[in-house]
């Protein structure tokens, strides 16, 4: 029928590349942008799928390749929550990517209709939001996805532009939450949670005006543009954007990924940043990290600030406002709910950042790499925070303990306003509008990193001496077939081969605090491998032995 005839027609223009097997991986689909035509057509019918399956809830679709090469491009899919695309429908996504021809492709798309119960009638009418970063290859992409999505009737596809990558997964979380949201609605909400943070320091004026200004590395993408505009809307921050524009290439040695991996300073930073707080963003300004350029010559790597460091800021701030509000213990019902806090780790994460997380009696949890591993878990607690050293995370505040802290502050601003307590369960609130509920953003983490400083009278220093990082080393080995490798207990074990995990302990154990693993990346054919140990040397040296029982 018409249904079949549409689909038939507009896939007749987008044939898959041939010889290339695309999959959705732990990130979307991801590729050198001029193979993607095909694959981001067919994403956009599945957004289309997705959104009449959710009762025509809006689903997302953003084009981007992160921190990746400019030629490289990318597509995922944001889900009605914000978060990331159900991993139950992965598998389909990978068959529609790699279909041969319209007919087979036809055929998948029928079965699997059948199968999910997808109304294919056009009654309920649905959205999809459509974002790219500022790929040149992105604006021809989009236009595959619009088609995608129109070639299932009902269905209408609109183009939000050039966004970051957290900012379409907020607008499609806030649009189905009911709420208006446009870019003007995100930055009203990040600016005006801020300046509520802000104006709740108890003993303001700690910091000179040096002390409030930050200097951020755009990675010359969509990021460093967004804080642009966004920075004109906050008191009490300077905000100075290096590497906005587009004069630069995209992710060329600047950018998050950049900085944290060859812990260097960015392209356009230097000795006049000696003592300034630095930060720096990825590509589509999902991961943050800070940074402070090296004050002796002759050093040239950067103070490091990672994601594990900003974990453990968010951890202590969410901990002591979670302790004044339970402090003076009401009759009142409901007053002594006990909330779960917790936070999510890989085994990327420095191990001295989870002892220090241990010491302060949080719950940590380990979770294989990838955003959507540690998001599901940090979900299961009242407040769960993650984060992986590369710089992506946030805070997630479930739906009970929201309803229950609003009626909480409410009860408490009755007795008395400003009261210690009423004022930390103002600061939660607020807080929980700042920091993304969608997916780890890196302009919301800033300024939650930057409140949180104010609040405490922190300088960079003082933050990063919270404990200090065992050296690490990470190296990849090119491999035929990364998926020989199998890994358990979220990446810290080597199941397959067999004896290489033997192998990998023995080598582990010549060294004083010593720790490695090994595990098959989920976006490029090789291993990798992670060590760290008492001296820089020794994690060197312990991350090339292990390197070769993998070669
Ligand atoms: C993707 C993931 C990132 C992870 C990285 C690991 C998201 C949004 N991004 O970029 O979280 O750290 O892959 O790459 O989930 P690898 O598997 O190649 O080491
Ligand atoms: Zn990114």
């Amino acid at each position: 029928e018409e249904q079949h005839s549409l689909l038939l027609s507009s896939s007749s223009c987008f044939s898959p590349p041939e010889g290339v097997r695309l999959s959705y991986g732990t990130a979307g689909f991801r590729a050198d942008a001029a193979l993607l035509q095909s694959t981001v057509y067919r994403v956009g019918i599945l957004a289309a799928l997705r959104s009449l399956k959710m009762e025509s809830s809006v689903i997302g679709i953003m084009i981007t390749a992160s921190h990746n090469k400019v030629t490289d491009n990318g597509v995922k899919i944001a889900d009605p929550s914000g978060g990331m695309l159900s991993r139950d429908w992965e598998p389909f996504a990978d068959a529609l990517a790699n279909a041969p021809t319209p007919q087979h492709l036809l055929q998948l798309i029928t079965e699997f209709v059948e199968k999910e119960s997808i109304p294919l009638d056009g009654v309920r009418p649905a959205t999809i939001l459509l974002g790219r970063d500022t790929r040149p290859s992105g604006e021809s992409l989009l236009e595959a996805a619009k088609q995608g999505v129109s070639s299932i009737l009902g269905v209408v596809a609109i183009d939000m532009g050039i966004v970051t990558t957290p900012q379409l997964h907020w607008m499609v979380r806030a649009r189905n939450m009911g709420m208006k949201a446009y870019e003007l609605d995100y930055f009203e909400q990040l600016s005006s949670s801020f300046r509520c943070l802000i104006d709740l320091i108890p003993s303001k004026g700690r910091m000179s005006e040096g002390d409030l200004k930050v200097v951020v590395d755009g990675a010359n993408g969509v990021g460093g543009e967004k804080l642009e505009l966004l920075k004109k809307m906050l008191d009490n921050l300077f905000v100075e954007v290096r590497n906005s524009g587009r004069d630069g290439v995209l992710n060329e040695g600047v950018g998050a990924d950049f900085v944290q991996k060859e812990k260097v300073a960015p392209h356009g930073f230097g000795s006049q940043d000696i003592g300034l707080r630095c930060a720096s963003l990825d590509g589509d300004a999902d991961r943050l990290v800070y940074f402070c350029v090296p004050s002796s010559k002759g050093c040239s790597d950067i103070e490091l600030v990672d994601g594990d460091k900003i974990l453990s800021l968010f951890a202590i701030f969410i901990k002591e406002q979670l302790s004044t509000l339970s402090k003076e213990r009401g009759e009142n019902m409901g007053s002594n709910y006990q909330a779960r806090l917790g936070v999510v780790q890989t085994a990327y994460a420095n191990g001295a950042s989870t002892d220090f997380l241990k010491k302060l009696e949080l719950e940590v949890i380990f979770t294989p790499t990838g955003v959507k591993h540690l998001h599901e878990k940090a979900a299961e607690f009242d407040i769960g925070i993650y984060f992986e050293a590369n710089g992506h995370g946030t805070i997630l505040f479930s739906e009970s303990f929201l309803c229950w802290l609003e009626a909480r502050h409410k009860e408490l601003s009755s007795v008395s306003t400003g009261s210690e307590q009423e004022t930390a369960a103002l600061r939660l609130l607020a807080a929980s509008k700042l920091i993304n509920q969608a997916v780890g953003d890196a302009l919301s983490g800033l300024l939650l990193v930057e409140a949180i400083l104010q609040h405490k009278g922190w300088s960079i220093r003082r933050w990063s001496e919270l404990y200090q990082d065992l050296p690490s080393r990470q190296v990849k080995v090119k491999v035929v077939d990364r998926t020989a490798v199998v890994t358990a207990n979220a990446e810290t074990i080597v199941v397959r081969p067999p004896g290489i995990q033997e192998a990998i302990n023995i080598e582990t154990a010549k060294y004083p605090q010593g720790r490695s693993f090994i595990r098959p990346s989920g976006t490029e054919d090789v291993i990798r491998v992670y060590a760290e140990a008492s001296t820089q040397e020794a994690a060197d040296s312990l991350a090339n032995s292990v390197a070769k029982l993998v070669d």
